[in-house]
């Protein structure tokens, strides 16, 4: 999955330096499994990719928020030799490759693919000579690889957006459909579909078993749409679908979200992540804690209160004084 902007998309002149930070951030996550670095570089190629000046040196990027002295020195460097040793040497290194390849199948985390990688499986064709050692979920990656690793257009998932509305609606007039994600913040390119979907009947205290029947009577529904289910609990369906024999296989999911919590889990999905943490951020500094659930007021003693009622993601802005920011203005 790989989260880099395509500079056309941006006009971003630091391309180069996000291009090198995601890399490097990528390999944090990975092979490295250092969830600090991963975010610190992450942040740093937000920060970069945000600033409409060329950074001329690493003295320079160190003046912005998020970049300290080791991305610094790394830009430095890659200004006057116009690559990273760092990069080059995990370039080299056949087992941080493999790891990083099998990371790239659906259900494989890293720690999944540095096992696989320790008992010498480094390929996708050693993949599929020992599915014996995958899971239901990675099996699925792993059929569909190919057809995973392609972006799906947003024209595609237009397609299948009225179709699931469709479909839906014409089960029962109360469904509300939003795919959120990077389709939501209206990229011309996705590496999945998320959609959330709620209805009047389903409401925060509502029983478990209610929700469970409600998301298997939508996806009943959309079985000409669905290929294959990777898991299906009570509020969260995972799986495959495919509009015809002429199209790819696309990733899936659907959440049933009950109706007093849609507006924060729209917000939530619509992303981006990076996009989320500031403005989570931003509401413990005006007194809230935001999550995909609720926005609480967090009172004195540090406890939280019960969730305000909000009624569309413009209340949430305005609850926590933040400046509301249409899904296109999220990409960060
Ligand atoms: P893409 O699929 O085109 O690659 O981009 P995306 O739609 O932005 O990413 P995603 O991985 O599908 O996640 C969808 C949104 O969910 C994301 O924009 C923000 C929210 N989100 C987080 N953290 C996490 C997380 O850890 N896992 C998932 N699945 N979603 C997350 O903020
Ligand atoms: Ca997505
Ligand atoms: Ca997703």
């Amino acid at each position: 999955m790989s989260k880099r902007k395509n500079p056309s998309e941006t006009g971003n002149p630091n391309t180069d330096f996000c291009d090198f930070l995601m890399e490097l951030a990528d390999f944090e996550k990975n092979v490295s499994r250092n969830i600090h670095k991963y975010n610190a570089y992450r942040k740093a190629a937000s920060v970069l990719a945000a600033h409409s000046k060329r950074i001329e040196s690493g003295d320079e990027a160190k003046k912005l928020s998020g970049i300290g002295d080791k991305i610094s020195k790394k830009i430095d460097e890659f200004l006057q030799t116009g690559k990273l040793r760092k990069l080059e040497n995990i370039h080299q290194d056949e087992n941080a490759q493999a790891i990083s390849l099998l990371t790239r199948v659906s259900g494989i985390g890293p720690v999944k693919a540095a096992d696989l990688v320790n008992s010498g499986i480094k390929t996708i064709d050693d993949l599929r000579k020992n599915q014996i050692k995958l899971n239901h979920h990675q099996l699925i990656g792993l059929k569909y690889f190919e057809d995973f690793e392609k972006k799906i257009p947003r024209a595609e998932i237009q397609e299948i957006e009225h179709l699931l509305k469709n479909i839906l609606n014409n089960l029962d007039s109360q469904f509300t459909i939003t795919i959120c994600g990077s389709y939501r913040r209206g990229k011309s390119q996705s590496g999945d579909i998320d959609a959330l979907v709620t209805h009047p009947s389903l409401k925060l205290d509502e029983k478990k078993k209610h929700s469970e029947k409600l998301l298997k009577t939508v996806v009943d529904a959309l079985h000409d749409l669905i290929t294959d289910v990777i898991s299906m609990g009570d509020t969260k369906f995972m799986g495959v679908c495919r509009i015809s024999d002429e199209y790819l296989y696309r990733r899936l999911d659907i959440r049933l979200i009950p109706s007093d919590q849609y507006y924060c889990a729209v917000l939530y999905f619509t992303g981006s992540d990076v996009f989320n943490k500031q403005m989570r951020t931003h509401a413990l500094e005006k007194g809230f804690t935001l999550n995909e659930y609720s926005l609480r007021p967090v009172g004195c003693t540090g406890v939280p209160g019960e969730p305000v009622a909000v009624t569309s993601e413009e209340e949430i802005f305005d609850y926590i004084d933040y400046p509301y920011k249409k899904p296109e203005e999220r990409n960060i």
